[in-house]
């Protein structure tokens, strides 16, 4: 049966960097993030005893375009969800983003956060949603908290089967909102997955981790007290440590452009004047800006300002994967 699936990116107010084990994905620590409302992937999938082979291709408009790298890495995924089913049918695969594909936000989330579900919904597997984060996890680590809705802790676990995601809030909880603002549209010299496997040869790897739990205590206090002040606190100061981490790593990696950095300066500015936003960055050059919805005029006029030329994309906060009858093919 053909089954279509939508799952948002997620933006992570705990970063993931890092994983004590590379092939289940397992990460060093735990991580924090909210789902995007206007950053989603939409996959369908159908098994079919007529299809001769698998078959991956990602819709830009209407048109079809395939990569070899990223259709091995599906075809993976594919083939541990087909072994649970205990089946040999091949599959027809088609996704599509709703943001531009090269736009710098990481789309592995919310792909293999879809992909996974929907495989998962066409073979009939009776997983729990906790059982599908894990699935996900093991196709792309920061997919398994696209799976639940809205505010999400990924706990780190002690294995596979308890390193998953779970909702901490609905989506409905609190409104706040992630403005992307679209530095550099150039797909990314190094890929997080590769990355992040150099994680300890920076000298501050370890200090990160010992001093998260105190910025995972504050997030959750700033999100169950919806104090916007201690959330936006921590989860600036998290993204900055982790660049610290990546920039002094060998080798250094800087995923920022100039842009970022006068942006970030500007930032703490406007929030000195008024509109209380905080930053958080990804591994790219993009400026994710995190506010409550009513500073959303005040927020927008700021960038507007700065640069009107600078294009962004304005998210709340979102339910994570669900399904749809909008298929694709
Ligand atoms: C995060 N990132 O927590 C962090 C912040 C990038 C920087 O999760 O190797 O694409 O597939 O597990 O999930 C990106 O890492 O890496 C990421 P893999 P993934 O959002």
């Amino acid at each position: 049966m053909k089954t279509t699936v939508v799952a948002p990116a997620n933006i992570a107010l705990i970063k993931y960097w890092g994983k004590k084990n590379d092939e289940l994905r397992l990460p060093l620590n735990s991580s924090i993030s909210m789902n995007l409302s206007n950053c989603y992937t939409t996959t369908t999938v159908e098994f079919s005893r007529d299809f001769l082979q698998d078959d991956f291709k990602y819709l830009i408009r209407e048109e079809e375009f395939s990569d070899v790298k990223e259709e091995k890495r599906v075809f993976l995924q594919v083939d541990m969800i087909r072994k649970l089913a205990k089946i040999k049918e091949k599959v027809k695969i088609r996704t599509q983003n709703s943001f531009p594909k090269g736009a710098g936000i990481a789309s592995s989330a919310s792909g293999f956060a879809a992909l996974t579900y929907a495989l998962v919904l066409a073979l009939n597997l009776q997983l729990s949603k906790k059982e599908v984060s894990i699935l996900a996890r093991i196709g792309s680590g920061s997919a398994c908290r696209s799976i639940p809705d809205g505010f999400v802790i990924w706990e780190k676990g002690l294995n596979s089967n308890n390193s998953y995601a779970r909702s901490l809030y609905p989506s409905g909880y609190w409104r706040l909102c992630d403005l992307v603002v679209l530095i550099n549209s150039q797909k990314k010299k190094t890929a997080s997955t590769k990355g992040m496997e150099n994680c300890f040869t920076s000298p501050f790897m370890k200090t990160r981790l010992a001093t998260l739990p105190k910025r995972i205590r504050a997030v959750y206090a700033g999100l169950k007290n919806k104090n916007f002040q201690i959330l936006g606190e921590a989860l600036e100061e998290d993204a900055m440590n982790m660049h610290a981490v990546m920039m002094t790593q060998k080798p250094p990696l800087f995923y920022w452009e100039p842009t970022t950095l006068d942006l970030v300066k500007n930032i703490v500015l406007w929030r000195n004047e008024g509109p209380m936003v905080y930053f958080t960055i990804d591994a790219g050059s993009n400026l994710h800006l995190i506010f409550e919805e009513k500073n959303k005029d005040t927020v927008l006029h700021k960038i507007q300002s700065y640069n009107s030329k600078l294009k962004y994309i304005y998210n709340t906060v979102s339910d994570g994967a669900r399904t749809t009858d909008r298929h694709l093919f």
